[in-house]
């Protein structure tokens, strides 16, 4: 603390040569006392829920396995050139038959909660029509067994495996029969797990997959539509959000609970000044009123209309208050955020600030350090539009990850930034953000879409000849943060 005299601040004066009030050997019992000294952990609220997440594609394989139709990500990354390293998720980590092992991954690290996704191909192979019971038993058998070594289970709905059928048919989330046949499968699902599954999320990142997917073609399908036809797209994920949600109202037990998890943009206040803040928020509404504005707020931004201009989408009143529907939480996906802003006086009151070359990153070139995103996401969520209950539903990093000469993985990187990051959460927290719970990602290393199995984003490492999973060091300081409900640096 500045100007404060601590003993900390004697001991260091203590210790310069030539400075000596004090005799050697109380100097040195003070240094070594001071060595000791911390300052109080940064420590989480009780009841804090610390879990890990995963999703089905990722690591599941057994894609031909129980009746499970062939989803969009098969058909990806069974074509040539898609995957960075030539690979495909059709064995993956096992873990359709490893689920148990890796509950107990989950129960080593002490976490209470865990976020998997659900493939909506194994429920319904064709996306719509009849469904296949052997495809939801395996999550039947998933969730008994965290029940049963008390975690708890937190579902996904979408995490961007559309059945390849739907995807033929009617051309995926370009037609809102896709927004409907999700509806309905989530109807079923959860009319069917929730009894033992209290918190659903509808859809993940919807912000990712449609750019990557139907904007620059990078990911499933692959396909790079027009800005009119991309945003009809996005309009039809969240109609899609906004069906699930009121058809988890109607199927699933009173008082299960509904939100998304989403790759929200980010805006980070270049510096904390009360007009930097306010750009920030500004454009933090606006540079996500795609999605999660218009699903919190019932409406588009006139910013985000103008802007679209011919190419907004088309939409009527009553699917607006089909998106609007009352959610219970928003999750938001931290990682690396989209832009630092400074304000302006000019036109919406914002600037976007470009990102010098030099910004650091972590083995992920996408991945920016600003671990100051989990301090803003969460506050400025809250702010724009009065959220009460939000979860980090993932955060996390690739690293290097080579298993040293010691048989170990010294994953420093990758403690360094979840250090970070979680400081700056906690520091939202005590700020008055209401963030409940937090979700690494990831559980295992995986197979990470486009990039196939170099990235690995794990708290254990995974051999994927062997498929052996071994602990990180990561993963100890995770067990240690969840031990004491704290982190400290
Ligand atoms: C998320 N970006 O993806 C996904 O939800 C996970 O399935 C994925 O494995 C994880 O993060 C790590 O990548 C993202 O470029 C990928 O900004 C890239 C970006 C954001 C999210």
């Amino acid at each position: 603390m500045p100007g404060r005299f601590s003993r900390r601040n004697f001991a260091r004066l203590a210790g310069l040569a030539g400075f000596s009030m004090v005799s050697p050997a109380a100097a040195k019992d003070s240094r070594t006392s001071a060595a000791n000294e911390k300052s109080a952990p940064a420590s989480f609220p009780d009841g804090f829920v610390w879990g890990t997440a995963t999703s089905a594609y990722q690591i599941e394989g057994a894609v031909h396995e129980d009746g499970r139709g062939p989803s969009i990500w098969d058909t990806f990354s069974h074509t040539p050139g898609k995957i960075d390293d030539n690979t495909n998720a059709d064995r993956a980590n096992d873990h359709y038959h490893r689920y148990k092992e890796d509950v107990g991954l989950i129960k080593q690290l002490g976490a209470k909660a865990y976020r998997f996704s659900i493939a909506w191909p194994r429920v319904f192979p064709n996306g719509d029509g009849a469904p296949n019971p052997k495809g939801l038993d395996f999550y039947n058998r998933l969730i008994d067994e965290l029940l049963a070594r008390g975690i708890e289970p937190y579902a996904t709905l979408y995490h961007w495996d559309l059945p390849q059928s739907l995807q033929d048919r009617v051309g995926g989330w370009r037609s809102s029969d896709t927004s409907k046949a999700f509806g309905d499968y989530s109807g079923y699902v959860t009319e069917r797990l929730s009894d033992r599954v209290r918190n659903f999320f509808t859809i993940n990142e919807c912000g990712r997959f449609l750019n990557f997917g139907y904007g620059w073609g990078i990911d499933a399908p692959g396909l790079k539509l027009p800005t009119g036809e991309l945003n009809q797209a996005r309009h039809n994920v969240v109609l899609g959000h906004g069906f699930a949600v009121q058809a988890i109202r109607a199927h699933a037990r009173a008082g299960t609970r509904v939100g998304l998890a989403e790759n929200i943009a980010a805006c980070v206040p270049a510096i904390d000044t009360p007009e930097h803040v306010r750009a920030a928020e500004i454009a933090m509404r606006e540079l996500n009123s795609g999605v999660l504005g218009v699903i919190l707020e019932g409406k588009y931004t006139e910013g985000y209309l103008d802007y679209a201009g011919k190419d907004a989408p088309k939409f009527n009143a009553e699917e607006l208050m089909i998106i609007g529907s009352k959610i219970d939480f928003v999750g938001l996906n931290i990682y690396t955020p989209q832009c630092y802003i400074e304000p302006k006086d000019k036109g919406a009151g914002f600037h976007i600030l470009p990102f010098p070359a030099s910004f650091p990153h972590m083995q992920s070139k996408w991945l920016l350090i600003a671990p100051e995103t989990a301090y803003w996401a969460p506050r400025l969520t809250a702010k724009i539009w009065n959220v009460d209950t939000i979860y980090i539903s993932e955060n996390g990093t690739s690293s290097d990850d080579k298993i040293a000469a010691d048989g170990k993985v010294y994953d420093l990187d990758r403690i360094m930034y979840l250090r970070n990051y979680l400081m700056q959460l906690q520091r939202a927290i005590a700020d008055g953000a209401p963030v409940r719970g937090y979700f690494l990602w990831s559980l295992m290393d995986n197979f990470e879409w486009i990039w196939g199995f170099e990235q690995r984003f794990g708290l254990y490492h995974v051999d994927f000849q062997t498929l052996e999973r071994l602990p990180k060091l990561s993963a100890e300081f995770y067990r240690n943060v969840i031990a004491t409900n704290a982190v400290s640096s």
